[in-house]
């Protein structure tokens, strides 16, 4: 620390900035090639049209215990009747092991914890799958690691065709016709327009996954013209990303026949948060468009969902999917996940913190290991974001104030990211080929990535103190940690919180060993762990000085999640949101930043969207826009009895595994089939009933 001790005057102080600056070119340096590590398995790609199409077929199947209990009874009308006129139908030649058989449960494993079953009222299932199996979206995305580079588009989904008029603003919407909620109420575009009206144009209501209004783009309209057509109208020519963002997680409608009598528009005695919480877990069977409904749900222990009696997709040969009876999301933590993937008693684990790998990695090398283990690319990430609002988002204190001027300023983050030893932090999470030095922006390996334009600070602590000193930083009090300037925060210690999430030892150990490498810089950084609901709630509010996260498709795949790269909007960006006064106080890279951005959206000129992406890489990675971690891969975990398991699938790409691999066409070999239904040969009960029917 002695430097520090030279610049104490404050005449002195302005010398030293002068004196220290160190030219930029000294403190890069060529990003090191991450270690070679090939994904175990490549996926087959494919055109869209091979994988899907809408159809009637001429005869419909159902389980046959369906038949005899229910539809014999008189308890639920014939499948054909439950079905749309025109099914969602996957294609054979597209689903590896064929046309499947019913029965069986897939038996996840997951580390949250539900909060209700308002998902477009902002409420969390407890992730793991759950939400992502119940609600389905007007588009997909999870499974377009499959689909050619050059045919790239979202699938159709619960919107089955769709067409651009001529100037390239209006977008019009076919919506499947005749398909129903779990309940049998029909699906139709009022679940759209609620959506749309009151829970993304509401903004007293928070969807979760954050869509908003700009999601879709600043002053876009959206309106039905009859119950299966909507219209899209955009500023901008053609903006085809958009239809990204009308996938997973972002518009996905709720049952409106449910929700709307909840909602303070429609009913003068609820508030937003009775209506955010108005289904809690506790309540059984809400419909949903996903292929399973819940049906028991038992606190810190288990959630059962039994299958959709009115799911409107088939297989060729007419069969109504899920072919999975049952699924169980077990409530436990996201490290068991792993554990009892490999060892059996689960039989679903994306592989995604890095300190289980060796364990599993051996476990699942053994002839005798019931579940099998594929690597993907390098597709996880984790990075420090610091909140850049200076205008009032979160309402800082007067020393979170001025922390936040510490983020906007440039120095600053690079002094951070020199001080940070990133191949020390990669290997305390797992020694070996795994983890790369990662700088921040896009990934090294995925599309639009390109290394010429990675600008890479390498670790140099000395040059990181020097920066400090001359941005005035000086341990005023002698007491090892720099004090603010003189009139700022009362020339306090600069005491920085960091926010991570306890869910996750890879969030928690990452932020250890940052709090630990900025004590050099005589930067004192605090630990504020938060399980995940509190942490993604305070991420969400601004509430934050600095925190560990691990990041979002948009920078594996930029065309998902496009908007959250650059603060497009006021809430639509991870780290920089609207203030008090709902402006946005960019700084000019920012401005630089959401101008690319919105360029890339405008354009579906792949060569113009290369080089506007080497642009976001460069302003991203010389302006320290986030100090990226560590960059690995990941594992998909799944039990050897499942069939129908896509090749080359990515636990996170477009989106998680849970999505990518289509669980709604995964299948047991009825010989490999194990006695896993706790509520075997019953279907989902009426809305808010207690238990399956
Ligand atoms: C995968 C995923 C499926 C959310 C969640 C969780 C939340 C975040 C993130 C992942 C979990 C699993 O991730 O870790 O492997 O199963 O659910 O949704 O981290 O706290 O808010 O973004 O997806």
């Amino acid at each position: 620390m002695k430097r520090h001790t030279i610049a104490l005057g404050g005449a002195g102080l302005m010398l030293g900035v002068s004196l220290l600056a160190i030219p930029a070119q000294e403190l890069t340096a060529e990003l090191p090639e991450p270690p070679e590590f090939s994904a175990q398995s490549e996926p087959i790609f494919v055109s869209v049209s091979d994988i899907l199409e809408y159809k009637a077929l001429p005869e419909y199947h159902e389980p046959d215990w369906v038949t005899s209990k229910y539809v014999e009874a008189g308890t639920l009308p014939p499948v054909a009747e439950r079905l749309p006129k025109e099914p969602m139908v996957y294609k054979t030649a597209n689903m590896p092991d064929g046309i499947g058989v019913y029965g069986d449960t897939m038996r996840h494993v997951i580390g949250g914890r539900p909060e209700g079953w308002n998902y477009i009222g902002g409420q969390s299932q407890g992730w793991g799958g759950i939400d992502i199996g119940m609600s389905e979206c007007l588009t997909r995305t999870g499974p377009l690691f499959t689909v050619k580079a050059d045919e790239l588009e979202p699938l159709p989904n619960l919107a089955k065709s769709w067409e651009w008029s001529e100037d390239g603003h209006v977008l019009t919407m076919k919506l499947i016709e005749g398909a129903k909620w779990s309940d049998g109420d029909p699906f139709d575009a009022d679940d759209v327009m609620f959506y749309w009206n009151d829970n993304i144009m509401d903004t007293n209501v928070s969807p979760l996954n954050g869509g908003t209004p700009e999601t879709f783009g600043v002053g876009t309209t959206l309106e039905a013209l009859d119950p299966y057509t909507i219209k899209w109208t955009f500023k901008e020519v053609r903006p085809t990303q958009y239809l990204y963002a009308m996938a997973y997680g972002t518009f996905c409608p709720g049952p409106s026949h449910i929700l709307k009598p909840q909602h303070p528009k429609y009913n003068a005695d609820n508030t937003y948060e009775e209506y955010k919480n108005a289904f809690p877990p506790e309540y059984m069977n809400i419909p949903v468009m996903g292929a399973w409904v819940p049906v028991e749900y038992r606190p810190d222990d288990i959630i059962v969902l039994r299958r959709n009696a009115y799911y409107w997709k088939v297989d060729e040969a007419g069969n109504q999917l899920p072919y999975l009876n049952e699924m169980h999301y077990r409530l436990s933590t996201w490290a068991d996940r792993d554990v009892q993937a490999v060892a059996g008693s689960g039989d679903f684990s994306n592989l995604e913190q890095a300190e289980s790998f060796i364990e599993a990695l051996k476990r699942s090398a053994e002839d005798s290991a019931p579940a099998r283990l594929q690597f993907g690319a390098r597709t996880i990430g984790y990075t420090i974001r610091m909140n850049f609002s200076a205008n009032g988002w979160g309402e800082p204190d007067e020393r979170a104030q001025a922390v936040r001027e510490l983020n906007r300023n440039l120095d600053f983050r690079k002094a951070i990211t020199i001080g940070l030893d990133r191949q020390r932090l990669g290997d305390s999470l797992v020694r070996g080929p795994f983890t790369a030095i990662y700088p921040g922006g896009l990934y090294a390996g995925t599309t639009y990535y390109d290394k010429a334009s990675t600008v890479y600070y390498q670790y140099n602590v000395d040059a990181a103190n020097g920066l400090l000193d001359g941005i005035g930083l000086v341990d005023t009090d002698g007491n090892g940690v720099r004090n603010f300037p003189a009139g700022t925060a009362g020339g306090g210690d600069v005491e920085i919180t960091l926010l991570a999430n306890t869910d996750y030892g890879t969030d928690t150990n990452l932020a250890e060993g940052v709090i630990q490498q900025m004590e050099p810089l005589g930067i004192r950084v605090i630990a504020n762990f938060q399980q995940g609901t509190a942490r993604d709630d305070m991420a969400q509010a601004g509430q934050f000085d600095w925190s560990v996260e691990r990041q979002g498709s948009e920078v594996v795949s930029v065309v998902q999640g496009t908007s959250a790269l650059a603060p497009t909007g006021p809430r639509t960006h991870p780290f920089h949101r609207a203030g008090t006064d709902g402006t946005l106080d960019l700084l000019p890279f920012e401005q630089e930043l959401v101008d690319t951005v919105n360029a890339f959206i405008a354009t579906s000129d792949n060569a113009e969207r290369v080089e506007l992406m080497k642009k976001y890489q460069r302003t991203f990675t010389e302006n320290v826009y986030s100090v990226g971690l560590t960059q690995y891969p990941g594992a998909l975990i799944i039990n050897k009895r499942f069939a129908n398991i896509p090749a080359g699938a990515p636990i996170f790409m477009f989106n998680w595994a849970e999505d990518n691999i289509i669980r709604e066409r995964v299948f047991v070999p009825a010989d490999a089939q194990g006695d896993f239904e706790l509520h075997p040969e019953t279907l989902p009960g009426a809305p808010g009933s207690a238990g399956p029917m």
